[in-house]
């Protein structure tokens, strides 16, 4: 006979089966936000059980349609005269804690699915911050590779001509991710400005710091990744001191990651882009990194122009293969996989952190739980961005700006804070060390408990 709490169990179970039927039916094809939806129900599992009012208000089928999804045009001609014609999107998924906030990604992989992924573990990260700023993505499938400073320019103000009226400092706030840098954030601005007039700082954030950008936002994901790795491994009496990492990426995330690991006194050996990974085992020369990728948009092979004696692999799949004590993939979605995953266990790695939005599959965070490796996931790990963010937005209300000391000793507070809260929700849910689950629920809770208070989840 069924115990009543087995019994219990089996209701939510059958109610999350259905609602993520509904996902699957509603979004054919769109693997990516299938499953960061049913990795996040798996977490909240216990949450329905004990709260049962979440499933009486409908929380859970609010929660995974977004409150609008816009979708456009973006034609732009190259330097050759010839005519493009890219899609823009921006999903805004849920309000219900503060205006949408978050990145816009430019990257030929780019489609709805993808934005939708991302939107929707952003409304979790964002509230797990504390701050008061809603989930939003947005993006376009525009390749910015190979493309000239010119060309960039013209497409980012055709996207712009098209989302800014959908924007607002009050509204929805997006910012940088894959493919959107400084660069990009001040075309976008500069067309917004002119379209709607006045000095509207607030649209945007990783703004220029000399027109209203935060100090320490261009170094927060990446440092504020370590930061959180820094927390679990305090709790196991260790640090990064000495420690061999492996960042993938060599973006913005991982540049400032690698930044901060070197910092604390480890040796980052090896950092990747789309086209393979280098491996230098005397620690990666970071100015090195940011001169190739921050000033020459270049491709990182280039990195043994400088340094002969460091090896380029081709190719991605093999950057987990080298042994280390802590992995950091800062690049991209999936990146990380199962087999990927148990050779990291194989080699003794320690600790994980994403960087990067879901770059682990399913089966990689079941191995490395498994393994009782520490696991930082995206959503707590990579909060510090969008923290700084929010943090941006603040001072441009306030009109005045923080020094890069102040927003460091805040990103690392927020970081601390996410971490306490992650692990006490996940103790208190019976998933004692599970940071994946403790992020689910403490983010999920927080805008749950908002969408009731504000009568939308009747
Ligand atoms: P960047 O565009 O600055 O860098 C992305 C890096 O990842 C590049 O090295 C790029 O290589 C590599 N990369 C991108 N796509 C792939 C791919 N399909 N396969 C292999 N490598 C790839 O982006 P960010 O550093 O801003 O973003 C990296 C990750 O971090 C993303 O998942 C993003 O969503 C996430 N993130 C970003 C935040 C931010 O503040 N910027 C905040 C929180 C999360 P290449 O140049 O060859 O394309
Ligand atoms: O994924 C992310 O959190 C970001 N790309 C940063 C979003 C933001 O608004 O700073």
């Amino acid at each position: 006979m069924m115990t009543l709490a087995s019994k219990e169990e089996q209701i939510v179970r059958d109610y999350m089966d259905e609602v993520y039927q509904a996902v699957l039916d509603r979004n054919p094809g769109e693997t990516e936000f299938h499953q960061a939806v049913k990795t996040t129900f798996e977490s909240l599992l216990p949450v329905f059980v004990k709260n049962p009012v979440y499933m009486e208000k409908g929380v859970l089928e609010q929660l995974v349609e977004p409150e609008r999804i816009i979708t456009f045009r973006v034609p732009w001609v190259d330097d050759a005269g010839k005519v493009h014609v890219n899609r823009g999107f921006r999903v805004q998924f849920n309000s219900a804690i503060g205006p949408y906030k978050g990145g816009l990604r430019f990257h030929p992989s780019v489609n709805v699915g993808i934005v939708k992924f991302l939107g929707f573990e952003q409304i979790f990260k964002n509230s797990l911050t504390g701050l008061p700023i809603g989930g939003g993505k947005g993006g376009s499938d525009f390749d910015p590779k190979g493309r000239s400073d010119d060309e960039i320019r013209r497409f980012c103000q055709s996207f712009m001509t098209e989302l800014a009226n959908h924007i607002g400092p009050d509204k929805d706030i997006p910012a940088g991710d894959i493919g959107v840098g400084p660069r990009e954030i001040g075309y976008l601005f500069g067309h917004y400005k002119r379209l709607k007039g006045g000095f509207p700082a607030g649209v945007l954030t990783g703004k220029g710091i000399e027109y209203g950008g935060s100090l320490g936002r261009k170094e927060a994901t990446g440092y504020g990744t370590v930061y959180f790795v820094q927390e679990m491994l305090k709790d196991v009496q260790d640090s990064f001191k000495d420690k061999t990492v492996i960042v993938s990426g060599s973006g913005n995330v991982a540049i400032y990651a690698i930044e901060k690991a070197q910092e604390f006194g480890a040796n980052v050996v090896a950092c990747s882009d789309s086209s393979g990974f280098i491996y230098d085992e005397n620690g990666i020369d970071l100015d090195t990194v940011k001169q190739i990728k921050e000033v020459n948009y270049g491709r990182i092979h280039e990195y043994l122009d400088t340094h002969p004696n460091a090896e380029f692999i081709e190719g991605n799949e093999n950057i987990w293969t080298l042994p280390c004590d802590i992995a950091l993939p800062c690049a991209t979605q999936n990146e990380l996989d199962g087999e990927a995953a148990a050779t990291l266990v194989k080699n003794g790695v320690k600790a994980v952190a994403e960087g990067a939005n879901m770059p682990s599959t399913e089966e990689a965070i079941q191995i490395f739980q498994d393994g009782n490796v520490l696991f930082g996931p995206a959503k707590a790990a990579n909060a510090g961005g969008v923290a700084v963010s929010a943090l941006e937005m603040s001072q441009n209300s306030m009109r005045l700006a923080w020094t890069a000391e102040e927003v460091d000793e805040k990103l690392h507070a927020i970081m601390e804070s996410i971490y306490k809260n992650a692990k006490e929700a996940a103790t208190e849910y019976g998933y004692e060390g599970n940071f994946v689950a403790g992020a689910d629920i403490a983010g999920f809770l927080k805008v749950a408990n908002v969408m009731i208070a504000q009568g939308i989840a009747d």
